[in-house]
């Protein structure tokens, strides 16, 4: 059954002020429903990462979007987070899990790859995730991924996927045509010239206009 695209946020790489981080935050969630925001830092040390989780938990649960923490099932628990982004390097699905349960939510990258997605849907993930779709400067991504791959996996498989790599409000459209469950956006909220919020809002009108 088609159902709406859903905003699937980013932070960005690094967080310098974790107060001036949660109102940003707070402001984008209050522009329209974002389904999931992943805390994905870079260059952290670990007791740094669940300070900033726990500060970001309470936003998130006031506008009911699940926290995911990327690449780290073993800092889960102590987030207190609702589940976990795993990469083809990281923990692999089956040990994530069995440390964290029945209830967690766990998505897995599948880069541009049918056959990883397969997998990983088969295993039991919530969610796929495929990319990069455009150029970013927020990652050096390891594959391209073309908009076919949606549209074909949103047709064969019921498993959503996250379509992800340098989407943004100008560029969204052809991505949620072609078939994502869920857009994953960082640069294109945080670095949007009129804020967080105004991209939220683009973006949400984005996906209620074109069922995926
Ligand atoms: N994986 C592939 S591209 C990417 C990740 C995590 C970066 C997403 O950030 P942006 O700024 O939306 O391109
Ligand atoms: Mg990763």
């Amino acid at each position: 059954m088609n159902s709406l695209c859903q905003i699937y946020l980013i932070t960005p790489p690094k967080i310098d002020d974790l107060d001036a981080f949660t109102s940003l935050l707070d402001a984008a969630l209050s522009a329209s429903s974002v389904a999931c925001l992943q805390l994905r830092l870079k260059n952290i040390d670990d007791s740094s990462l669940i300070q900033a989780a726990l500060a970001i938990r309470p936003v998130c649960q006031r506008y009911d979007t699940a926290l995911i923490i990327n690449d780290r099932p073993d800092l889960v628990e102590a987030c207190r987070a609702d589940g976990v982004h795993i990469g083809q390097e990281d923990m692999d699905y089956f040990s994530s899990r069995e440390l964290l349960g029945e209830d967690a939510i766990i998505g897995v990258t599948c880069h541009n790859s049918k056959e990883l997605a397969f997998q990983a849907a088969s295993a039991g993930a919530n969610y796929v995730a495929f990319g990069a779709f455009f150029e970013t400067s927020t990652k050096t991504p390891k594959a391209r991924a073309e908009l076919e791959i949606l549209t074909w996996w949103n047709a064969t498989v019921e498993v959503p996927c996250v379509a992800i790599g340098g989407i943004n409000p100008s560029n969204a459209a052809t991505i949620i045509e072609a078939g994502a469950d869920f857009i994953a956006v960082s640069s294109g909220v945080w670095q949007h010239p009129e804020g967080p919020e105004a991209a939220v809002l683009e973006l949400s009108r984005l996906c209620s206009l074109a069922p995926s």
